[in-house]
Order: structure tokens, then sequence, then C-alpha cells
């Protein structure tokens, strides 16, 4: 039988079960016939087996009794629903049936790529995607703060023997096989990226056809991206002009795709950064030419029907458990995720009875009043929709659940005690998603967003140039944070890395342990070297227990995105 992963992922591969093992399908023109280390030992980390009251163990359907009298003693206005990445598929968002006549407050932004989004979205309307087809197309890819054979191994196979450009403040594995890699100092991509016009126009490499005929306020950018010195931008990223050159000189005339991840925007100017690296993609006239464009996190909801859609009114990086009485925690884990742990930690502590929805025991199971198990994805019927990627696919139920409870099935019980409107059948809701965006094709269900795909340009009507940018650099003694991904582990779930990297330096040792410090909190790490960072940079993974106790839980200028790398670390 065939289901896909669940997970945050760009990949968002299709799985074949075949005598209860999971193997990456072969006709589907991503996954190409494997997974990654993650889903190859899937079964191997241990779940919650049983349900939790007072971190003791209670029979499921006890658990879903005391959940109920809970509901009931406090009121919805004074609750939080509370909903992670862990499970992706479209489904995960049935319990806001429940919680929506509830009456509890939900969240809005996010942790990831919202403040890049609103970027995208200023400049063309929605952030769809060039297909991985017209990506197979391009000769020359440019990948710019992803770290795509860790995050994307599957789109990085696709990617990897093209004319690469990479820029990054870390060497990664794409970076070495570059022609040409851009070590830049972290957060200074926009400058780089207006140096690029700059020296773009000098070449007098515009397309001028497609600025008059697709675009909006040229003249206002011209203006603006001269307003900076060059000796200004030069010197904020640490990049050569003669490596400006080399790009330019790389790109001429080619089909050239952009690969951008959330590296360049967990910063309060996120969105002007992706802004101002599309106005780049726009002035060449990259959105109108076969093979060319960009690919960030797109939105995967376009154009098809949101049974779940809610309106969030607390911003996620910067939420308050310690405001409301009851808060649902539904696969997440703020505790490690969320920015500026100390704070999450005494909200947790100041709310009256935290449920944790879940599959794994984590740092926010362990804090909650009430743990119920959630049901694995091989034991519910979803649908998975890709932000990487123009394929979904179905997710049917395929094992008996021997312990835990779905989220429809969650919901259902609720929505039964409170006499709320009734449920469609979980193959209804994912019928109607199918139905309203998408067709098959060879083999695989497609979004029809891509139908009659051409060029990008077919999806927005005038592309809008970035005309102001305001920033104060980023104050303080001490190195720069890079908070990326790790192979191993999926955000907080399966096998983390908790060590503190840094490049080699005499001062230091191998193993020894350090107290990193910044203006918001401290945490002490095993230290290691990593050869591939620059000197200016530490590197913890996203997922570390200990890595957001140095972040700042303020929220991006734009999108309520968090801004985990807007912080310098001091080593002691
Ligand atoms: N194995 C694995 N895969 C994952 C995930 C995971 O946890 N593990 N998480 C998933 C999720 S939720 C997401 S959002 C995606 C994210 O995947 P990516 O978009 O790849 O994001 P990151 O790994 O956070 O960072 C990417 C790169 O940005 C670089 N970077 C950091 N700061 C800057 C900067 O200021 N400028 C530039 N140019 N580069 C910078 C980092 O060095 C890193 O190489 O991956 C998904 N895939
Ligand atoms: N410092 C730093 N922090 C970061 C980031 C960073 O770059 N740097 N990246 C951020 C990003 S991009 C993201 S997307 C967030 C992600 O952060 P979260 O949204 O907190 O996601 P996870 O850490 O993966 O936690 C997911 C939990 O979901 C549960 N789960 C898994 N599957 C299911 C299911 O089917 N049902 C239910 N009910 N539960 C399930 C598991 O028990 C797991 O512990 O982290 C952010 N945190
Ligand atoms: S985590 Fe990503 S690469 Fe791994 S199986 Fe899932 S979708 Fe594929
Ligand atoms: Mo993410």
């Amino acid at each position: 039988m065939k289901t896909a992963c669940p997970l945050d992922c760009y990949d968002s591969c299709e799985i074949e079960v075949i005598d209860g093992k999971l193997t990456g399908a072969v006709a589907h023109p991503v996954t190409n016939g494997y997974l990654c280390p993650i889903l190859n030992s899937y079964d191997k980390f241990p779940r919650f087996q049983k349900a939790l009251y007072n971190q003791k163990e209670v029979a499921l359907d006890k658990a879903t009794e005391i959940l109920f009298e809970k509901l009931k003693e406090f009121e919805g206005k004074k609750s939080l629903y509370y909903r992670g990445s862990g499970n992706l598929g479209k489904m995960q968002g049935v319990t806001t049936k429940f919680f929506n006549p509830y009456g509890s407050t939900f969240t809005k932004g996010t942790l990831c790529e919202g403040a890049g989004e609103v970027g995208v979205i200023q400049g063309r309307e929605s952030v769809i995607n060039m297909p991985i087809s017209e990506i197979k197309k391009s000769e020359v890819v440019v990948v710019w703060g992803r770290n795509v054979s860790d995050t994307n191994s599957h789109i990085y196979n696709i990617i990897k023997d093209k004319t690469l450009i990479v820029i990054d403040p870390v060497k990664t594995k794409i970076a070495q096989k570059a022609k040409l890699f851009l070590q830049l100092k972290p957060r200074t991509d926009i400058y780089l990226a207006i140096l690029l016009c700059r020296f773009a126009i000098m070449d007098e490499m515009e397309d001028e056809n497609f600025i008059k005929n697709h675009t909006e306020d040229f003249r206002w950018f011209l203006d603006f991206i001269d307003s900076f010195r060059l000796n200004y931008l030069a010197k904020q990223h640490d990049i050569d002009l003669l490596e400006i050159d080399k790009f330019l000189e790389i790109i001429k005339g080619k089909k050239v795709s952009f690969l951008i991840g959330v590296g360049v925007q967990k910063y309060e100017i996120g969105h002007f950064v992706l802004r101002a690296i599309e106005s780049f993609v726009a002035m060449l006239g990259l959105f109108d030419k076969e093979g060319s464009g960009v690919h960030y996190l797109g939105d995967s909801g376009f154009g098809f029907k949101n049974h779940f859609t809610v309106r969030g009114q607390e911003p996620k990086p910067s939420v308050n458990f310690g405001k409301y009485d009851l808060v649902f925690i539904q696969g997440a884990n703020p505790m490690v995720s969320n920015p500026q742990t100390e704070i999450i930690k005494d909200g947790i502590k100041k709310a009256k009875f935290v449920i944790y929805f879940g599959l794994y025991e984590n740092e926010t199971s362990k804090m909650a009043d009430l743990v119920i198990p959630a049901c694995s994805f091989l034991e519910k019927e979803d649908i998975k929709i890709s932000y990487g990627h123009e394929y979904l696919s179905l997710m049917p139920k395929i094992n008996e659940p021997k312990f835990g409870i779905s989220e429809y099935d969650l919901t259902e019980f609720l929505i039964g005690k409170f006499g709320y409107e009734k449920l469609k059948s979980e193959k209804e809701y994912i019928r109607e998603i199918v139905e309203s965006n998408s067709y098959g094709e060879d083999g695989v269900l497609k979004a029809k967003t891509y139908q009659n795909y051409k060029t990008q340009k077919d999806t927005f009507d005038n592309f809008i140039f970035i005309d102001e940018f305001e920033d104060e650099a980023l104050s303080g003694e001490g190195y720069y944070l890079l908070t990326s991904k790790s192979k191993k582990s999926l955000n907080s779930q399966f096998e983390i890395d908790n060590c503190l990297y840094i490049k080699p330096d005499e001062n230091f040792q191998e193993g020894q342990k350090v107290l990193a410090k910044s203006d918001y909190g401290s945490y002490e790490f095993e230290l290691k070297f990593d050869e591939r960072l620059r000197k200016d940079c530490i590197l913890i993974y996203a997922g570390a227990s200990g890595g957001n106790y140095l972040t700042p839980n303020r929220v991006s200028e734009e999108g309520d995105s968090a801004v985990f790398q807007d912080v310098k670390i001091e080593l002691i």
C-alpha cells in the first residue's frame, strides 16, 4: 500500500509499505525509490504507549474522560490551542473543529518560514514555487541559505550535478560541490542581493521587456539600490567584489533557479531579505524564463479547500502560555522549539492545566498534566500536500492502532460530549480536498495550480520591486548564532545532537563544557569543532534541548515569525 511521509520536510516522500516495511515509492518523481535516514529508522523511536495523568499511567479512555472534565471545568475563552508541525497531514487540523466552537485562542505566525513568506507575497501575491519539473531543466542553481543535502535530500539529488552557486555562512555539502561558494557573514544577505542588483544594472543585464510588462516600481527600485554606497554594501558581508562579477558571469544567459531556505530569514528583517532576492530575480526577467524562478517553502494549501481555517491571535514565537487556564498542545514541543525557553517554561508552569497530545516523550510532555498518545501516520486517514513540490499523496490507514487515538477520533469524542456540530467523515474531508485542486498524471496526484504552468510569471500579475529597507545591525559582542536543522532529527523529533559547534580554535578544546550566554539566557553545552564554519559563528542545531535558552522571543517585523538568529553569543 502507498502512503506519504508525514514529517515537515520539503521532499514529502511517497512511501510504499511492503510487509510492514517502509520504502520509497519508485515511480514518484521526487522520492525516486528511497527514503532518508530518519524514515528508515522510524520504527526505532519509542512512542507513548499509555496516557499519563500527573505523569502516572492511566487508560486511554480514562484520559479522554479527564480531558472532557477539565474542558468543562475551565472557560473556553481562557484556553489556548497550540499546534506544531510534528505531522503536516492536512487532517491534523481537525481538532480545531472542537476548539473553535469551544472558544479557544489560536496562534498566528510561525517558528519557520513566515517572515520570508511575507516578503514573497509583497512582491508577487502568493508563495507558489517553481515546480520540480522546471528545476530539472535549470542550468544553474543558486542555493541560498538552504542545506539541501540534509533538509531536502531528494531535491539535492536532482540538482547536485548542475552548475551550483551556494550562499551560506557554512561550507555545507552542496557548497563543497559549488562552482562559486560565497561564505557570507550571517544576516547580510540583503546587502548581497542589493549589490548583485547594482552590478547587474552596470552590466546591463536587466530584462527591459519583462520589467516594462510585468513589474511595478522599477524606477523607485533603481533609486533605492543607488542609495547605498558600494563600499558600504561590500563591507557588510565579507564577499569580495570579484566574486560578485563571477556570480553574474555564471548566470548570464542561463536558465537559473534559486532554491532559498529559511536560513536567510530567521531575523526581524526576514521579509526584506526575500523581497530583495526576488527583486534580483525579477530584474533579470527570470520569472518568465523556462527552467528558471524561485523555490522557497511554498504555500502547500494554495488552491486547496481548507476545512480547518481558524483566526489566530497569539503570535506563536512569543506565546504566553501562562495567560491561559487550559493549554492544549498538539504535535509540538515548545519547550525546545520555541525561542527563549525560560519564558516558555514559566508560562507552562503557570497555566492551570496543560494537555500534551503527541507521539513521543519530550521536554514539553514532561511538564504536562495530561499526556494523550496520538496514533502514528500509519494508523489514521490523512493526505499530504507538499511545500516543496507539486505532488500530493493520500495517506490511508494502513495499520489498526494498538495504542493512541487519532486527531479525528479525539475530536469526534469531544464534539459528541459537548453537542457541537458533527464532523463529516474523514474520507469525505479528504475527498473534498483532493477534488478542490488536483488531478492525476502518470500515476501521481498533482496540484492543479501546475496544470498549465509555463513559467512562474503565470502565477502573478505584476511583480512589485522592493524600494525601502531599514535595519539596525546586530549589536553586542560575541559570535553569530546559526541554528540549522540536523540530518538525523526532524526539529526536536528523533536523534538529537545537543552539542555546540565552533571552528577549530586553540582557545578551546574539543569535548570541553562551555557556557553559552546571550542577552536572553544561558546554557551549558559540550563543545565540538566543525571546520566548515566561519570563525565568527557558532552552530547549535535546531532541536538541541538547550539552544533556545539563548534566543529572543521577539517576532519578525512582518509575519509574526521567530527570529532565532537575531542574537550574539558569548562563550565562557
Ligand atoms: N533532516 C531534517 N530535514 C528537515 C528538518 C529537520 O529538522 N531535519 N526540518 C524541516 C523544516 S521544519 C524546515 S523549515 C526546513 C528548513 O530547511 P533549510 O531551509 O535548509 O533550513 P536550515 O537548516 O535552518 O538552514 C539552512 C542553511 O542556512 C544557513 N544560514 C544560516 N544563517 C544564514 C544567513 O544569514 N544567510 C544565509 N545565506 N544562510 C544562512 C545555514 O548555515 C544552513 O546551511 O527543513 C525541513 N527538513
Ligand atoms: N533554535 C531554533 N529553533 C527552531 C528552529 C530553528 O531553526 N532554530 N526551527 C523552527 C522550525 S522551522 C519549526 S517548523 C519548528 C518545529 O517545532 P515543533 O512544531 O515543536 O515540532 P517538533 O519539534 O518536530 O515536535 C513535534 C512533536 O509532534 C509530535 N507528533 C508527531 N507526529 C504526530 C502526530 O501524528 N500527531 C500528534 N498529535 N503529534 C505528533 C511528536 O510527539 C513531536 O514531539 O521548530 C522551530 N524551532
Ligand atoms: S523526512 Fe523528508 S526526506 Fe525523509 S522520508 Fe520524510 S519527506 Fe522524505
Ligand atoms: Mo520549519
